[in-house]
């Protein structure tokens, strides 16, 4: 593993030095020294960028050829599948099947983007009538320029992947900075696309402080666009450096996100569903349904079940076989969750389950599973992302009541509904004020549908067309074709 930058296809070491440590969550041992980039190494980095894509031509290749590139990505994941899910483990303490499931998700997200950049050749232009018959007017899709991409420690390498593969693939060059606590997987790609000859410069990855690292890329005047996923106050601060120079923008917040279970649903289902919307990736997932609304009939029912559930779950280091649930990422995020809990009881919740640091760990930042009830509607437990394994439960009586305690919330990210009546799911889920809406299921992802949020949870989609569309200008071309005079 390199303790070094990857700017302009080479390898190299920040211009002042400096390294930082990457610790595993569940030894709590320092595994990597990480080169620290500065404002120095970001504006080589954003130069190499700008090269490679005002002069060397990338953005000007056919869309097939960017693909091949892509493909070859995904394909160059693939061949160090084993190595990078090890690494995402004992970077981000989340159990193997899980960093599994991710790496193959973001090959997989390289491959739809390859089809795309292919599709791009296909439909370079779509013509617009003109009321005015003196002129024929048509629009084409141009990249933005150079894409400075900042991502968050919850899913390292997918994150990556959701950024770097349809910027590369709209013909955009990148600069990304991964989270400081998890780079490792980063580094992985930055290999992987060196094997995969990708023009130099077309992508660099700056390992580094996101006050440092992460505060020169959003104030590079050669960066034409920031993609960011991670917290609202981070979140603001790019929108603010993106409103100085007019950068475009996308974000990708938090969220407090709701998951209304009706009377008519199937009981043992709910609790897995829930148990899967909260507990996967130890609720550090920004759509995590972390507010569970419960109708009153099967309230007591369900909360038996659920705990009963959750009681099972095997906590862990995520590379032992069987369990589910591994440590949180790290200590600062461990105190925070832990502070959440204590902040809830504080303001008169219960709970139910959990809470605790499970017993026999002596090392690890390992949290209970935890499920809270009764908590009071103005708390910070109810409104706040918690981002660990936390759910609260409530009761609720009546559909309108459902809806109106879901959507009161500065948040829009995700909600989920759970019922046999389709046309109440539907209903429902057409009230939801959120980008991202499951019926009778929560968290499954797909690489070809939008993902973002409404209200404090950010703007733009990602993934999907919708995703490519994040790293294009839309450009007018009007002709005059009249003969009469003007
Ligand atoms: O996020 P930060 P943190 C939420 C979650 C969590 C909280 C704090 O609630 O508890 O945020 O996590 C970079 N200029 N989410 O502090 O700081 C930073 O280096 C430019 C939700 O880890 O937002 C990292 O690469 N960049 C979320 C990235 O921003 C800066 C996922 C995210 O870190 C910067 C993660 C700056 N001034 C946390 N400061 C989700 N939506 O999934 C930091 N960064």
């Amino acid at each position: 593993m390199r303790s070094e930058l990857y700017i302009d296809g080479k390898w190299v070491s920040p211009v002042k030095g400096g390294t930082f440590d990457i610790i595993n969550p569940a030894t709590e041992e320092v595994i990597h020294k990480a080169a620290a980039a500065g404002a120095d190494d970001v504006d080589l980095a954003v130069k190499a960028a700008r090269r490679a894509f005002d002069t060397d031509g990338w953005p000007k290749l056919p869309g097939r050829e960017r693909a091949r590139y892509l493909r070859a990505i995904a394909n160059g994941i693939r061949a160090r599948q084993e190595e990078i899910v090890r690494l995402e483990v004992i970077d981000n303490g989340k159990p193997l099947p899980e960093a599994d499931w991710d790496v193959t998700d973001a090959a997989g997200c390289f491959d739809f983007y390859a089809d795309l950049a292919e599709q791009l050749d296909n439909n370079p232009e779509e013509p617009i009538t003109l009321a005015d018959a003196r002129f024929t007017s048509k629009a084409v899709k141009e990249p933005i320029g150079v894409a400075g991409a900042i991502i968050p420690w919850n899913y390292p390498l997918l994150m990556a992947a959701w950024k770097v593969a349809p910027a590369l693939a709209a013909g955009c060059t990148v600069v990304l900075k991964p989270a400081e606590l998890t780079s490792l997987t980063a580094l992985e790609l930055a290999a992987v696309a060196d094997e995969a000859k990708l023009p130099a410069g077309v992508l660099n990855i700056v390992t580094g402080a996101g006050s440092v690292a992460g505060q020169a890329i959003i104030d590079h005047k050669g960066v034409d666009k920031l993609a960011f996923t991670g917290s609202g106050p981070v979140g603001s601060k790019i929108m603010a450096a993106a409103a100085r120079d007019i950068k475009r923008v996308s974000l990708e917040l938090g969220g407090k996100s709701p998951f209304v279970v009706f009377d008519d649903a199937d009981i043992e289902k709910a609790v897995e569903w829930i148990m899967f919307g909260i507990f996967w990736n130890q609720g550090q997932v920004c759509s995590a349904t972390s507010r569970v609304l419960v109708q009153e009939r099967i309230y007591d029912n369900l909360m038996a079940r659920l705990v009963e559930e959750t009681k099972k779950i095997t906590i862990g280091n995520g590379l032992d076989d069987g369990v589910l649930l591994g440590p949180l990422v790290s200590k600062r995020q461990y105190e925070q969750v832990l502070a959440a809990i204590e902040a809830a009881r504080a303001a008169g919740a219960t709970v139910a389950y959990g809470g605790q640091r499970p017993e026999g760990f002596e090392k690890g930042y390992y949290l209970q599973p935890t499920i809270l009830t009764d908590v009071p509607l103005e708390s910070d437990a109810w409104r706040e992302e918690i981002f660990g394994p936390v759910v609260c439960v409530r009761p609720f009586s009546t559909e309108e009541e459902a809806i109106e305690l879901a959507n009161d919330s500065r948040y829009g990210l995700a909600a989920a509904v759970m019922s046999q009546d389709d046309v109440r799911a539907e209903r429902v889920a057409a009230a939801f004020r959120a980008g991202i809406v499951w019926i009778n299921c929560s968290q499954p992802t797909f690489t070809e549908a939008p993902w973002g949020g409404y209200k404090e949870s950010g703007i733009g989609r990602e993934l999907g067309r919708w995703g490519l569309e994040n790293y294009l200008e839309t450009k007018q071309i009007t002709k005059y074709v009249s003969e009469d005079p003007w």
